[in-house]
């Protein structure tokens, strides 16, 4: 997705409609790859969180009614959550979480274990969420069979001219397309159920303050789904050794003590859990793992129109790194199967 700019004259009148007139500074803030994040600054020291949502992936309506629905239930049980100032689709404004920071790589096993346990409270804290169901918003999200589906489409298309880059790569997926199914399949017998999960449990989607508490945010995919999903994903950006971009594939691992951590810190606080999540926690991270690098490779197979990309092979670079990171997951796969069971004990 290129990156969309916005001329002063089109903040301003955002802001001024959502009754903020006193900015100093409007500056692009934080790393995600979807919506278009601002930082503004007010003469009253007031800070905000300026977002346009990204509507070629969202459909607004729903998205605004799911977000205004959990902020709501979460503060009307005392629980620290995102503020909606103002909500103008596509424009929403926050206020800025003073005194909490967000960090795009784990550098110490406390800092994992207190993601998920954020994560798992959050489950929790949305499990009594009053009917009715909340809004799919993206349908067949963590779907991995689905996933593969979309890359086989786009390698047909190739419209990029690209397949031929990616032989090796579609191989790879080739060998593992067998174990795609595993928890759409547990999903749709009933062994595993539905339940509202957050579903982008990338760790710079909590906010962490020094005195060890936390705010989950970006609550776009709030959506019914699958608590493995919420789990996979963050050993997938919690348990890594580098960044999701990161070039030198000797740096990309999945380490042991982030996962142990992970593990420690989500069977802690997600007491709902039953037998058939328990057996597939491990199995998840390698799962959705693979899920998102297939989604980076389909991503550059279609030319590069869903993830903010800042240089030609970005989404290339991506699905290395997680395809290595599924690949360390493998090699451990016995250890990390050993260390679910301990603390699921
Ligand atoms: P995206 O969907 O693009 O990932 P996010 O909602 O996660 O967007 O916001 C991007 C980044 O902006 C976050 O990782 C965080 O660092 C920062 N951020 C978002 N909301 C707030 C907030 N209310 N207060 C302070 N920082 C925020
Ligand atoms: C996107 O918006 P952001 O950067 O938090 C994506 C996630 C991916 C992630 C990969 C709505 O998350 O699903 O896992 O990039 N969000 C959406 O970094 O597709
Ligand atoms: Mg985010």
């Amino acid at each position: 997705m290129s990156n969309r700019t916005y001329s002063a004259e089109t903040l301003n009148e955002v802001l001024a409609s959502m009754g903020v007139t006193d900015q100093t500074s409007v500056e692009r803030y934080g790393s995600g790859h979807i919506n278009d994040t601002f930082k503004v600054e007010t003469k009253s020291g007031v800070r905000y969180i300026l977002q346009r949502v990204n509507t070629d992936i969202f459909p607004p309506e729903m998205l605004k009614a799911n977000v205004l629905r959990v902020t709501e239930h979460l503060a009307k049980k005392g629980i620290k959550s995102l503020e909606v100032k103002g909500y103008e689709n596509p424009w929403r404004l926050y206020s800025f979480l003073e005194g909490y920071t967000s960090i795009d790589l784990v550098t110490k096993p406390a800092e994992a274990e207190l993601v998920a346990g954020a994560f798992a409270k959050f489950q929790n804290d949305l499990a009594d969420l009053p009917a009715p169901r909340l809004g799919e918003i993206i349908p067949k999200f963590h779907n991995t069979v689905d996933r593969l589906r979309l890359l086989d489409e786009a390698a047909k298309a190739d419209v990029k001219g690209r397949k031929a880059l990616v032989a090796k790569e579609l191989a790879w997926v080739d060998q593992r397309r067998e174990e795609a199914a595993r928890i759409v399949n547990l999903m749709a017998s009933g062994d595993i159920p539905e339940r509202i999960t957050h579903n982008d449990t990338k760790i710079n989607n909590v906010m962490l303050a020094p005195d060890g508490t936390n705010v989950v945010i970006d609550l776009d995919t709030t959506m019914p789904g699958s608590a493995l999903y919420d789990f996979g994903d963050m050993v997938r950006t919690s348990s890594a050794a580098a960044a999701e971009d990161e070039k030198d594939l000797s740096k990309v691992y999945s380490k042991k003590e982030y996962f142990e951590a992970l593990v420690k810190g989500y069977l802690a606080k997600a007491k709902f859990l039953n037998e058939a999540e328990k057996a597939n926690l491990a199995f998840s991270g390698r799962l959705i793992t693979m899920t998102i690098g297939i989604r980076f490779l389909t991503d550059y197979l279609a030319g590069d129109t869903y993830f903010r990309t800042a240089y030609e092979d970005h989404n290339l670079v991506r699905c290395h790194t997680q395809f290595k990171m599924v690949e360390s997951m493998e090699a451990q796969a016995a250890e990390y199967e050993a260390i679910v069971r301990k603390y699921s004990a």
